[in-house]
C-alpha cells in the first residue's frame, strides 16, 4: 500500500477517494478537505472569531485543532450536561486538550448554573433525554457565542453524522429539518453564524487524524446515546458504503446540491416573529423560550399562590 501523492508506505486507504496516504500526507488531506468545504460553503473569513462547542470527543476536538492548524483564532466551549462520570470525564479530556496547545475554553456547568442536569430535566419535562440535550446545547451554545462577540459557532459534525441525519429526515420527509440541514447557517436575528467545517471528512477519517495528532479523546459514548436512532442510521449507511464507496457523500452533498434549496421556502416563512425570550432575552417565537420552559419544567411546578398560603 502506498501514498498516492509521495509513493512512501502509506497508513490508511480512504476508499472513498480511492487512495491510500501516508501519515503526513493524510493530515495534510484533513487539512485540504477542511479549507475546501470552509471556501465551498464560506463558512468563515481569515479574521472571524470561530468559538468551537467542543464535547471532548474526536470530532469537536479535531475540529478545533484543524481550525487552529489553519490560522483561525478559536477558542472552546464546553458545557457539563451533568450526565455522571462521563461528564467529569469528557471535560477532562477537553481541558487537557486545551492547556496542551495554550488555547482558551470557557465552561458552562449546565446543573451549576440553570440548575438541573440532563437525565433530570428530561425526566421532568417528558422528553427523551437526547432531545432535551440538544435543545440545552442549541441554547447554550448560541449564547455563548453571542456573549463572547463570536463571528461563529463551530461543530464538529462531521459526513457520518450529516448522512446519518439526512437519513432520519428523508424517512420521515421532515421538510422543515431538510430545509435547514445546511453546513452554514448565517446569522441572523440574535443567532451567531453556525459552520460545520468536517462534513468532507468521515468519523473513521477524524478518529486517523487525532491519533496521528496525539490528540486524547473520549472513546466511551455517552451512556444516554444508547437506543438513539442517529446510531442505527450510521450503521446503515456503514453497511452501503461497503458495498459502494462514496455512498454517504454522494448522498449528503448530493442533497444538498440538488434538493435541498425544494425545502428552504420552509425555513423561510417560519423566520417570522421572533422576539426576545422574557426570561433570557434569547430570541424566540414563543414568549419564553423553549430552554427557559425545560428549565423551569426541571425546577418543578410553579407556585400557585391561594390567599396567603403558598402550595405547591
Ligand atoms: S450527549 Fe446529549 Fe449526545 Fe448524550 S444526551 Fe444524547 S445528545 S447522546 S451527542
Ligand atoms: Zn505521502
Ligand atoms: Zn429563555
Amino acid at each position: 500500500m502506498k501514498c498516492r501523492v509521495c509513493r512512501g508506505p502509506a497508513i490508511i486507504d480512504v476508499r472513498r477517494h480511492n487512495a491510500n496516504f501516508c501519515a503526513e500526507h493524510f493530515l495534510r488531506l484533513c487539512r485540504d478537505q477542511v479549507a475546501k468545504a470552509i471556501r465551498q460553503f464560506d463558512m468563515l473569513a481569515a479574521d472571524d472569531r470561530v468559538l468551537v462547542a467542543v464535547s471532548g470527543g474526536k470530532d469537536s476536538l479535531a475540529v478545533w485543532d484543524l481550525l487552529t492548524e489553519l490560522g483561525y483564532a478559536a477558542d472552546g466551549f464546553y458545557l457539563g450536561l451533568g450526565i455522571g462520570d462521563y461528564s467529569q470525564d469528557s471535560e477532562g479530556y477537553a481541558r487537557r486538550y486545551a492547556d496542551g496547545r495554550g488555547l482558551r475554553l470557557h465552561t458552562v456547568d449546565l446543573p451549576e448554573t440553570h440548575g438541573f442536569d440532563i437525565p433530570g430535566g428530561a425526566r421532568a419535562a417528558r422528553r427523551a433525554p437526547c432531545s432535551a440535550c440538544g435543545l440545552s446545547k442549541r441554547h447554550l451554545f448560541d449564547d455563548a457565542a453571542r456573549r463572547g462577540g463570536y463571528d461563529a459557532l463551530a461543530t464538529g459534525h462531521n459526513l457520518d453524522d450529516e448522512a446519518a441525519v439526512l437519513m432520519g429526515n428523508t424517512l420521515r420527509w421532515q421538510t422543515e429539518y431538510l430545509g435547514r440541514q445546511l453546513p452554514v447557517l448565517a446569522a441572523r436575528d440574535g443567532f451567531p453564524r453556525k459552520v460545520k467545517p468536517l462534513v468532507r471528512l468521515s468519523e473513521r477519517e477524524t478518529a486517523a487524524y487525532c491519533l496521528l495528532r496525539g490528540i486524547d479523546y473520549i472513546v466511551e459514548e455517552c451512556p444516554m446515546a444508547a437506543g438513539n436512532k442517529h446510531l442505527a442510521y450510521k450503521a446503515a449507511l456503514n453497511d452501503i458504503e461497503v458495498e459502494s464507496p462514496g455512498a454517504k457523500h454522494d448522498f449528503y452533498f448530493g442533497f444538498l446540491d440538488r434538493a435541498s434549496a425544494r425545502f428552504r421556502a420552509e425555513v423561510e416563512r417560519d423566520r417570522d416573529g421572533l422576539a426576545p425570550c422574557e426570561r433570557c432575552g434569547s430570541p424566540t417565537d414563543a414568549g419564553v423560550c423553549a430552554f427557559c420552559r425545560l428549565a423551569a419544567r426541571a425546577a418543578g411546578p410553579e407556585p400557585v399562590r391561594l390567599s396567603d398560603r403558598r402550595v405547591r
